[in-house]
């Protein structure tokens, strides 16, 4: 498959763009996440691993300040130059490129302008992480170009920098660390804190993770990302008051939420309660995983989605409906809404056998309840952001 990606682009680049030499070719993946969900902006922790959709950058430098971007699989084309770096107001797509191109700029490193091929396979909009998929390729492409040395850590924090400054959303460090640092048959034990992290194997025997897409892409998601993060926030400004150790949800316990914030707000309270105990119910689910107890890490995952249905706020009737589904059903093992939430994918462990069976019944009483059809991916896990040419 990559080379197939890695022939159709260096064989639609030559053409494009009349060039003599090869354009580098990076590809960086999606990404799922099993248990932890909008913990990473509130220095919890979270389990993601990189899967085998990716976002593909074929790419050469030029000699002077133009870029030049062509959207492969929407056929559209952009181009501005280094001297008028700016995001861009009528599409998304090529603010993941600049934005990861501002960053360089920002550290004062000597640009050059270049020429663009990107392609994907990670659907938009799914939870599936497709625009850090393009920072994090860019971000380590022009890394390779430019011979700039940044760790892979720090490309981590540049492809994160490009998603607040150039997409708007206020995103934590989970997906574009995903993306860098996958590995095969690992997820990624990470702490959002100190950014210390491990890798525990994930190769369950005859349970496959299936991802089922609602197909709702909601306009909201930006916006109400932006807002829980912001109604964390007020909820440790509150709790500081009596304790300024506390810096973060992180540090606060249930009972500090009885005490400063439930009289204050109930609301804030449900969306910050969600949050300490996902933190907490990651730490078990992680300990559930290397024990070998993929039950008990299935009923948290249950869990972790009615807490982002009922307390925080970012589940939808469709997302709700497909965890709903198969609750009772003795073949998936787990199930819950993930990513940023309001349309995208259910992630759901799933017996390897059961999976056509399963699809046979949740396909049409999907599309017949909401009216919208139901895709599928099975994804495996794969490593991390790789030149592939
Ligand atoms: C989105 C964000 F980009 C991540 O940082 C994370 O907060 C996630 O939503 C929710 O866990 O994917």
């Amino acid at each position: 498959m990559q080379n197939i990606i890695a022939t159709k682009l260096a064989v639609t680049f030559n053409e494009v763009f009349k060039n003599t030499k090869d354009p580098l070719i990076v590809r960086s993946p999606g990404r799922v996440n099993i248990i932890g969900e909008h913990t990473d902006y509130n220095d919890g922790f979270v389990l993601p691993a990189a899967i085998d959709k990716a976002a593909y950058i074929a790419i050469t430098l030029r000699d002077d300040d133009e870029i030049h971007l062509l959207a492969f699989d929407l056929n559209e084309t952009f181009s501005t130059s280094l001297k008028d770096l700016k995001p861009v107001e009528d599409i998304s797509w090529p603010n993941y490129i600049l934005g990861a191109v501002a960053q360089f700029a920002k550290k004062n490193i000597p640009l050059k302008g270049f020429n663009a091929i990107l392609s994907s396979d990670v659907p938009i909009g799914a939870g599936l992480s497709s625009s850090a998929a393009v920072e994090c390729a860019t971000v380590f492409a022009l890394n390779t170009l430019l011979h700039t040395n940044f760790s892979k850590i720090e490309m981590v924090q540049m492809a994160q920098k490009a998603e607040h400054e150039y997409a708007g959303v206020m995103c934590g460090i989970m997906d574009q660390f995903a993306s860098i640092m996958g590995k095969h048959n690992h997820v990624i034990k990470l702490d959002c804190r100190s950014l210390d992290y491990e890798y525990v194997p994930f190769k369950l025997d005859g349970i496959k993770i299936l991802l089922l897409n609602t197909n709702v892409k909601h306009s909201l998601a930006s916006s109400e990302y932006n807002t829980r993060r912001q109604e964390c926030e007020k909820a440790v400004a509150w709790i500081q008051v009596f304790h300024p150790e506390v810096n973060s949800l992180r540090d606060v316990s249930e009972v500090m939420l009885d005490e400063y914030v439930l009289p204050k707000d109930k609301l804030i309270d449900q969306r910050s309660r969600f949050i300490v105990q996902e933190i907490n119910r990651l730490q078990k689910g992680c300990e559930d995983l290397i024990k070998g107890d993929i039950n008990a890490l299935g009923k948290k995952m249950f869990a972790t989605h009615d807490g982002l249905s009922n307390m925080y706020g970012v589940s939808c009737k469709e997302l709700d409906y497909l965890v709903d589904f198969v609750r009772n059903n003795d073949t998936v093992i787990g199930a819950r809404m993930m990513g940023g939430g309001f349309g995208g994918c259910t992630i759901n462990l799933v017996k390897e056998d059961s999976i056509e069976q399963l699809l046979m019944q949740i396909q049409p009483a999907y599309e017949k309840a909401t009216g919208l059809q139901l895709d599928y991916y099975i994804a495996s896990i794969e490593d991390g952001t790789r030149i592939i040419k």
